[in-house]
């Protein structure tokens, strides 16, 4: 297979992103994901602001536009009809305007804000205060809505929120609910997607399941993670909203926030003591735990390193974590797997049960070259060159030999090729 130069694929990076443009904010990908979706939308940011960066706050600007009164940003937003997804805004039924879906999505945006804050500050600047307060609401949401009483690890209420719908790391609160009846309805994702590379359908029933739970609520966020069917924390959410309040903190400073400033850094400390929570002394990494019960998941996924990321206080679990990200790394030709490769759990082709995802490949990277870990960081970014280059941009990777899996022409993984793995 021949290797294409950094050069053209700059070029088809920008057609991609350009040509999933839908008036101000910007599809995952065409007829599988046909409406804007929360962390996809700021990764693409990111990717647009590398080469317009008023296009990339207006589409900061328009995930914002549908925020919740309560604070929360949705998982998706329906501003226009598309008959190729499935739930779409009538089956969430939230009464939002624009219509939305009910549940959320991980907080990335603090990050990538002042990131593109700092690629230019005068047009930043005008910005910043708006956004400013609706990312502060956002996190005060999350510290407040999704979390027990007498805990500070973030829940997630559906695997949708943590963005890894079928990761095993459900599997145990999945498996406990009881949907009692067969639901009616046709998924739409199997017209895109070969089923083996896609959640199974006992799996969506209970997607569905816990949509309809939530909606009976009428999206009551407080009471679906207090008496909810499905609570579990997650180290991927806990991890990149750790980082975004390190980030919000930096754009409270900007702007001189000082009463804001004292709210953050306690929600710092907050976050610290759930990075405990979720270490597992068994399996040296940070592993999802069930809120309800206190069961970890029985394997390791790729989001324990975003601790990395979130640049998390040093531990005495330190050296034995890095002796996981190690292993973690040399089992598969292409790293870093989604889940476990040795573990009986792993599937090389299933979404989020094994595939490499270039967005998580991105922010552990990161997160390693800002502790110096500098071999490793360069061997993850080397390896996502690869699977683009020989491949092109796939929504997900098989870890194994490359080829690409899920969506094709998709967004993130063009934003991510722009603003990191290209070398031009
Ligand atoms: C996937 O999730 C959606 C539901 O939100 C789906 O499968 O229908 C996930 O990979 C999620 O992380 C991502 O944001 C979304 C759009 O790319 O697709």
């Amino acid at each position: 297979m021949k290797y294409k130069s950094d050069y053209s694929l700059d070029k088809e990076a920008i057609r991609i992103l350009r040509s999933n443009e839908w008036g101000g904010y910007t599809l995952p990908t065409q007829k599988l994901y046909p409406y804007q979706w929360n962390w996809d939308s700021m990764f693409i940011s990111l990717g647009l602001a590398q080469f317009d960066i008023n296009r990339a706050w207006l589409e900061i600007e328009s995930l914002f536009n549908s925020q919740w009164e309560n604070g929360m940003a949705a998982h998706i937003i329906f501003r226009n009809k598309a008959p190729t997804y499935f739930p779409g805004p009538e089956v969430w039924g939230t009464n939002q305007d624009p219509p939305t879906s009910g549940c959320s999505q991980p907080p990335i945006a603090a990050t990538i804000v002042l990131k593109i804050y700092k690629m230019n500050k005068i047009i930043g600047r005008s910005y910043l205060d708006n956004i400013f307060i609706k990312l502060y609401k956002w996190h005060k949401w999350f510290h407040t809505m999704r979390v027990i009483s007498g805990g500070h690890a973030i829940a997630i209420t559906h695997p949708w929120e943590s963005g890894r719908d079928n990761s095993p790391d459900w599997d145990e609160a999945i498996e406990k609910i009881n949907t009692k009846e067969e639901l009616i309805f046709t998924r739409l994702d199997l017209s895109h997607v070969d089923k083996s590379m896609r959640p199974s359908d006992s799996e969506y029933n209970k997607y569905i399941y816990l949509l309809e739970y939530g909606k009976k609520t009428g999206w009551d966020h407080a009471h679906i993670t207090r008496e909810g069917p499905f609570a579990v924390a997650d180290p991927g959410i806990n991890f990149i909203l750790l980082r975004a309040n390190k980030d919000l903190l930096s754009i409270a400073e900007i702007l001189n926030k000082d009463v804001h400033k004292v709210e953050i850094k306690k929600w710092l400390a907050y976050s610290e003591d759930a990075a405990n929570y979720l270490w597992s002394d068994t399996l040296k990494a940070y592993v999802a735990r069930n809120i309800r019960n206190n069961l970890y998941s029985t394997g390791i996924s790729n989001v324990s390193f975003l601790s990395y990321y979130a640049n998390l206080n040093k531990s005495e679990n330190e050296d034995d974590h890095y002796s996981t990200l190690i292993k973690f790394i040399k089992n598969t030709k292409y790293c870093i797997p989604s889940f476990d490769s040795k573990h009986h759990k792993f599937n090389p082709i299933k979404y989020w049960r094994g595939p490499v995802w270039i967005i998580i490949n991105y922010m552990i990277a990161e997160g390693l070259s800002n502790y110096g870990l500098n071999d490793i960081s360069n061997k993850i970014r080397s390896d996502v060159r690869n699977l683009i280059k020989k491949n092109g941009f796939y929504e997900y990777y098989n870890p194994l030999n490359g080829r690409g899996l899920g969506g094709n022409n998709f967004s993130w993984t063009a934003a991510i090729w722009l603003a990191w793995a290209s070398d031009s």
